[in-house]
């Protein structure tokens, strides 16, 4: 019974020491974790990996080789293996806090400002027109519907086309550029148009207010390096097969490159589901929200690829806290050059418009800023 008590004693006293020797060991994981952090920021400058199995290699050894008494080799590799292990997750955290899409002042609460439009500013903002800028008459009866809402509406148009098949229209090209720009200037609305290639850049950027990376150029680097290199804001729109980590990246080609006037596009991803063109991602809009300051907004036209759904897939992406939506609208879809199947007609334009009640909308403080 004494015996037992002191043993109990005894017990207490070494777990005592114990608790003291974790704190002192986490306390020290800490201290090594900030060096770590300190390497990870040097090596990321230098453009160098942060994984360095020669250097892991070389420190076990060193470790091993010290007389150890009961903590010998197979459990220094155990825990050391595991250290490394932690540093390399502690390398991934600092290199993504580094990232400039992530800051939180990229867009103040002024929104991003394109021609009189505020985007991210807390009212939501409609990008609409037609799939393909097609002719004159076109368009000014699409820009002159859009111009009479009471909705902050920026107008879109392809002017070069990245169609699938070769044989399909490709575009108007320059003609589209000036055509796109007149009507928009008749309207006093600032246009948006997708360029392709860095070789077109100069001339898209000359007659735009806003230029688009479409969905098949989100991984064109060297697309999206020259766009950090102008002065207008640029829409840049996730592929249909990129992670939501890949199209942040894909934003900060723009942004390390000068270009801070972004704003991010969620254009639906391809799934198995075939009832809708593609898969409309809504859980990608908060995601990104938590990711970055930068506007996002959604395409309901490409995501869905059908018009019957647009009103409360259009409702979902507002909820969700997107900065605006993207709609394609022909005054005659049936007749359109492309995506005829998807565009709205004006009198179901001013349905989804009233619909989404933006024009209602009071200005709220916008979501995770
Ligand atoms: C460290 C981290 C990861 C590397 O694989 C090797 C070593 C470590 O935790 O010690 C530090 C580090 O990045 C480095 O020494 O280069
Ligand atoms: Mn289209």
């Amino acid at each position: 019974m004494t015996r037992a008590k002191g043993t109990d004693r005894d017990l207490k006293g070494l777990r005592a020491e114990i608790d003291r020797l974790n704190v002192g060991l986490l306390d020290l994981l800490k201290e090594r974790a900030d060096v770590v952090v300190a390497i990870a920021r040097l090596k990321q400058a230098q453009g160098l990996d942060g994984h360095d199995p020669g250097r892991e290699e070389e420190m076990l050894q060193a470790l091993q080789a010290r007389p150890s008494g009961a903590f010998g080799p197979f459990e220094i590799a155990e825990v050391f293996k595991t250290i490394f292990r932690t540093s390399l997750g502690v390398q991934e955290k600092t290199r993504k806090d580094a990232l400039k899409v992530r800051r939180r002042d990229l867009v103040g609460p002024e929104g991003l400002k394109v021609g009189n439009v505020a985007i991210g500013a807390g009212r939501p903002v409609m990008f609409a027109g037609p799939c393909a800028v097609e002719d004159e008459e076109q368009m000014e009866q699409v820009a002159a519907h859009l111009a009479s809402l009471p909705v902050p509406t920026l107008l879109r148009g392809g002017a070069f086309k990245p169609r699938t098949n070769p044989y399909s229209f490709q575009g108007l090209r320059e003609e589209g550029l000036k055509l796109l720009q007149r009507v928009g200037r008749r309207h006093g609305l600032a246009t948006v148009t997708e360029v392709l290639d860095v070789a077109t850049l100069p001339l898209v950027a000359e007659y735009c207010d806003m230029l688009q990376v479409g969905a098949r150029n989100m991984y064109n680097t060297e697309l999206l390096k020259a766009l950090g290199a102008i002065d207008k804001p640029v829409l840049l729109k996730r592929s249909f097969s990129a992670t939501l980590e890949e199209l942040l990246l894909s934003a900060e080609y723009i942004l390390s490159h000068g270009n801070e006037r972004v704003v991010l596009c969620e254009r639906g991803i391809r799934t198995f589901e075939r009832a809708t063109r593609n898969t409309l991602d809504i859980s990608a809009v908060p995601i990104l929200k938590l990711e970055t300051s930068l506007p996002v907004i959604v395409d309901l036209s490409h995501a869905l690829g059908r018009r019957d759904i647009v009103l409360p897939c259009g409702r979902a992406a507002l909820a969700a806290g997107a900065d605006g939506i993207m709609v394609e609208v022909h005054m005659a879809p049936d007749r359109a050059l492309s995506d005829g199947f998807q565009q709205l007609d004006l009198p179901a334009y001013a349905a989804l418009v009233e619909g989404l009640g933006i024009s209602r909308t009071p200005v709220r403080t916008p979501h995770g800023r």
